[in-house]
């Protein structure tokens, strides 16, 4: 096991095509992605279950967030520095984004909250509570989300999965 963290920047660019672990999140909604809505994927990981992410994006400044918004994928960082992410989609009713977990420092175990918001940054729908990902144990997760019935059913968040690729 390596515990060596990746703790110099390395600027805003991207580094796809390196050899790594990387983690697919796929967020399923219940009517058709659209860029009204703001997409969010937020990774806690400080090593910590007893904490996680909350619905409210206010409260995100020490979390990796992922997120399609106007067209766009982006990862921000906690030290505020963002990215692009290059592998990524928003097609049908799915939202997907690969992130090299390296970008996220290479966890071993992730709090992980998905979110969507309006333009406008009210939120219309979250998982109930964030979950942990022991991504040093399992590679595959699924997560139903039964709350948040609203008419924006573009928004409104149906299931998510969640695989990592070593
Ligand atoms: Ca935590
Ligand atoms: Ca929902």
């Amino acid at each position: 096991i390596s515990i060596m963290a990746t703790g110099c920047a390395r600027g805003d660019q991207p580094s796809w095509g390196e050899i790594g672990k990387t983690m697919t999140v796929r967020g399923i909604m219940k009517g058709l992605a659209s860029s009204q809505y703001i997409y969010y994927f937020v990774f806690d990981t400080d090593g910590n279950i007893l904490t996680g992410p909350k619905a409210d994006p206010n409260t995100w400044d020490n979390y990796y967030v992922a997120r399609y918004d106007g067209g766009n994928f982006y990862l921000k960082k906690p030290d505020g520095t963002q990215i692009f992410i290059n592998d990524a989609s928003a097609t049908d009713v799915t939202v997907t984004m690969t992130i090299n977990l390296e970008d996220l420092n290479s966890p071993n175990s992730i709090e992980f909250m998905a979110v969507t918001t309006d333009i406008q940054g009210n939120v219309l729908d979250s998982l109930r509570n964030y979950e942990v990902l022991n991504i040093q144990y399992r590679r595959f997760f699924s997560f139903t989300d039964t709350t948040g019935e609203t008419s924006e059913s573009g928004a409104d968040i149906s299931r998510i999965e969640v695989e990592v690729q070593f």
